[in-house]
């Protein structure tokens, strides 16, 4: 399998799931600002949005959107398999809560520079609303659910960005205790370093550009 990726974007989500099962696809860079592979290959007909993740599958099957990418890497893991259709369901449901009301709702207005002071206002005051969700949910849990699931790669890849927009999850505390527990796990840590070293390595070809 290869995973397209950018360092620290959603595609991490991807890549605890797969250090998570043990396994490792191979990982191709993207530079989503020029649509560029590493070695200059147009992205473009890989995503026509120009967007990480895509996943392509031993089968040659291109797949978008995170919402089934990790359902399907989950799929192939029994680390990470849901255990029944129920299970299946509930991970979905966070998943979709992530991408839409978090991720894209929360979050990009604020890390997009094309953004504007108006939009990154209405996207603090919806952050807001929902951490505070999360923060009932998370009360008393260790995971979104009963286990360490592919929510939670995505979840603790989107919080790891609250530390760039200046949130300060400590106005959340279940998930600030949330984010500090899943991020210290041994397949976490190492997808984090890795991809922080990467970022680093990306800003320092851009500015010597
Ligand atoms: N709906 C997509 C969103 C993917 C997405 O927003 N990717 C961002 C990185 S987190 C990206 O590639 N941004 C570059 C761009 O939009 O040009 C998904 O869930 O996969």
């Amino acid at each position: 399998m290869d995973l397209y990726f950018a360092p620290l974007a959603c595609s991490m989500a991807s890549r605890i799931a797969f250090y998570e099962a043990g396994a490792a696809p191979r990982f191709l860079e993207v530079d989503t600002r020029a649509k560029r592979l590493a070695d200059g290959t147009d992205y473009l007909p890989i995503n026509p949005l120009g967007q990480v993740p895509v996943l392509r599958t031993d089968d040659g099957m291109l797949l978008r959107e995170n919402a089934v990418l990790l359902p399907y890497i989950a799929e192939q893991f029994p680390a990470l398999r849901p255990a029944d259709a129920a299970e299946a369901l509930q991970i979905r449901q966070w998943l979709g809560f992530i991408g839409t009301e978090l991720h894209k709702l929360s979050f990009t207005p604020l890390l997009d520079p094309a953004s504007n002071d108006g939009a990154r206002a209405y996207a603090r005051a919806k952050a807001a609303q929902r951490l505070a969700y999360l923060d009932a949910h998370l009360e008393g849990r260790d995971f979104l659910i009963d286990r360490f699931t592919v929510a939670d790669a995505y979840l603790v890849t989107v919080l790891n960005w609250s530390r760039a927009m200046a949130i300060d999850l400590t106005a959340w505390p279940a998930v600030k205790a949330y984010f500090g527990r899943i991020a210290a796990r041994p397949a976490v840590s190492r997808a984090m370093a890795e991809e922080a070293a990467l970022y680093h390595q990306l800003q320092a070809r851009r500015q010597a550009a």
